[in-house]
C-alpha cells in the first residue's frame, strides 16, 4: 500500500476539513501542496499572457506552458508533443473531435459506434450530430456482470462505420475495458474506423500508453488527476489533427491574417484559439510530476488493494448491492451501490455528509447505463491514491448508521 500518512500531509485540505472522507475522487480530485503552489507562484511573480510578450515574465509563462505539454506528452506516450491540445475538459475535448473530424467524414451513411457505458460527454456529442445529419448511431452492450460483450464488437462494426467512441474505464460501473483488444478487433473488421477513447476515468489511475493502445484521439481532465479545473487535454495522432479544420477561430490559432483568408497556426496551436487556462495547465504540469513521482503503477495497486477490501465488508454488511465486474483486474477504484431496503441514494448521501464522508448520489451522468441496469439512481464511492482503509471503515459504519437512521 502507498504510504498515506505521508501523502495526506501534501493535501492541504486533510488539514482544513476535520475527520474529513473524500469518496468522490471520480467526480474531482483534491489537490496537492505543489499543484496548488505552481498555480500560486504563476499568479504571484509571472501572471503574463503566453506567446505574446518578448519580456520575461511572458517569456517564463511560455516555456512552464510548454513544458507541461512536453510533460503530458511523454505522460501518455505521445509521438510528439504537437499532438497534445489543451482545453478546459473532456467535455470540450470530444466536442471538438465531434464539430470538426466528426462533422467533417460522418454523413447520413455513416454508422457511429459506441457503448452503453459511455458518460453523456461521450454520448450527447455523437447523439446530436447523428440528429443532425442523419447516421446511425450503434450501442454496444454489457452482460449482467457490467462488462461489453465483446462478441459485439466485431458483429457491430460494418463498413459504414466511421467511428468508435469508447471509454476506458466506467465512471459508474468502475468496468475497464479491454481497450487494446477491442481496438485490434475494430481495426481489423475496418482499418478506416477512427477511434476516439475517453480517458476521464483512466489517466489519473492507470498507466496510459496511447500508441500502444492503437486509438487515434484520446481525452482526458486535468481536475480528475490532482490539477486544477478548467486545463485539460485532446490528444490526436498528428495526421488527424493536422487535416481537421480549426474548432474556435480567433487569437494565437492564427499564422497570418487578410482581409479575405487566414492563415491557420500550426499543430498544436491551431486548437489553442485565444488565451489559454494558463495557471490550470502549469498546475497540471506538477500534478503529473506529482503522480510520476509516485508511480501510476503504485496508485494502481493502492487502489486495487482498497477495492478488495471495501468489497469484502460491503458484502459482510448485506445491506447493500454492488455493481461492476467483481475482478479487480477488471475494475477501478469506483464502488457502485445500492441499499437493498430501497432508500434513496441522496438520503444515504445526505446521512454520510453528516458524518463527513462525502459521496456521490444520482445518475453519474450515465443515465442511458442506469436504464440499462433497470435503476434511476445509485450511490458511488470514488478512490484515489490519498483513501485509506480506515475510510473504508467509516464508509460501512456510516452505512450501518443509513440503516438504523432509515
Ligand atoms: N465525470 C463524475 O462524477 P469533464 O466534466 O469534461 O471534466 O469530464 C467529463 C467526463 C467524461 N468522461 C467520463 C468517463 C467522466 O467520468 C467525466 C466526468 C464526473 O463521474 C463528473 S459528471
Amino acid at each position: 500500500m502507498l504510504n498515506t500518512t505521508t501523502i495526506k500531509k501534501d493535501f492541504p485540505i486533510f488539514r482544513n476539513q476535520q475527520d474529513f472522507v473524500y469518496l468522490d475522487s471520480a467526480a474531482m480530485s483534491l489537490k496537492p501542496r505543489s499543484v496548488i503552489d505552481a498555480v500560486e507562484a504563476y499568479y504571484e511573480q509571472y501572471s503574463a499572457n503566453v506567446f505574446r510578450g518578448i519580456y520575461k515574465i511572458s517569456e517564463k509563462a511560455t516555456k512552464i506552458y510548454e513544458q507541461t505539454r512536453e510533460k503530458v506528452a511523454v505522460f501518455i506516450n505521445a509521438k510528439s508533443e504537437k499532438e497534445v491540445i489543451f482545453l478546459r475538459n473532456s467535455t470540450e475535448a470530444i466536442n471538438l473531435v465531434a464539430y470538426t473530424w466528426g462533422r467533417t467524414h460522418i454523413d447520413k451513411k455513416s454508422e457511429i459506434v459506441t457503448t452503453i457505458l459511455e458518460h453523456h460527454s461521450n454520448f450527447v456529442p455523437w447523439q446530436q450530430l447523428i440528429i443532425e445529419n442523419g447516421a446511425v448511431l450503434k450501442i454496444i452492450n454489457i452482460d449482467e456482470s457490467g462488462k461489453l460483450i465483446l462478441d459485439q464488437v466485431g458483429q457491430i462494426i460494418t463498413k459504414k462505420t466511421k467511428l468508435l467512441a469508447i471509454t476506458y474505464v466506467s465512471n459508474a460501473l468502475g468496468t475497464i475495458n479491454p481497450l487494446r483488444e477491442i481496438i485490434k478487433e475494430v481495426k481489423r473488421k475496418n482499418s478506416d474506423i477512427i477511434v476516439l477513447v475517453d480517458g476521464a476515468q483512466a489517466v489519473p489511475h492507470i498507466k496510459v500508453d496511447v500508441q500502444d493502445l492503437g486509438c487515434d484521439f484520446f481525452v482526458f481532465s486535468g481536475q480528475k488527476m490532482l490539477g486544477p479545473t478548467g486545463a485539460g487535454v485532446l490528444w490526436g495522432r498528428e495526421e488527424l489533427l493536422e487535416e481537421m479544420s480549426p474548432f474556435l477561430f480567433g487569437g494565437e490559432m492564427i499564422k497570418e491574417v487578410y482581409l479575405d483568408r487566414t492563415v491557420f497556426a500550426d499543430l498544436p496551436h491551431k486548437f489553442e484559439a485565444g488565451t489559454p487556462h494558463i495557471a490550470g495547465v502549469i498546475g497540471l504540469g506538477a500534478a503529473i510530476d506529482y503522480l510520476t513521482q509516485i508511480g501510476m503503477d503504485q496508485i494502481r495497486l493502492h487502489e486495487k488493494k482498497l477495492y478488495s477490501y471495501a468489497q469484502e465488508k460491503l458484502r459482510k454488511l448485506d445491506t447493500v448491492v454492488l455493481y461492476g465486474p467483481n475482478s479487480q483486474e477488471e475494475r477501478s477504484g469506483v464502488i457502485l451501490f445500492t441499499m437493498k431496503s430501497a432508500v434513496h441514494p441522496h438520503d444515504v448521501a445526505q446521512i454520510l455528509d453528516e458524518l463527513n464522508i462525502c459521496v456521490r448520489s444520482g445518475h453519474h451522468c450515465t443515465m442511458p447505463l442506469h436504464e440499462r441496469l433497470d435503476l434511476s439512481s445509485t450511490i458511488r464511492a470514488s478512490l484515489y491514491l490519498y483513501n485509506t482503509m480506515d475510510d473504508i471503515d467509516k464508509l460501512v459504519k456510516g452505512l450501518q448508521r443509513v440503516d438504523e437512521v432509515l
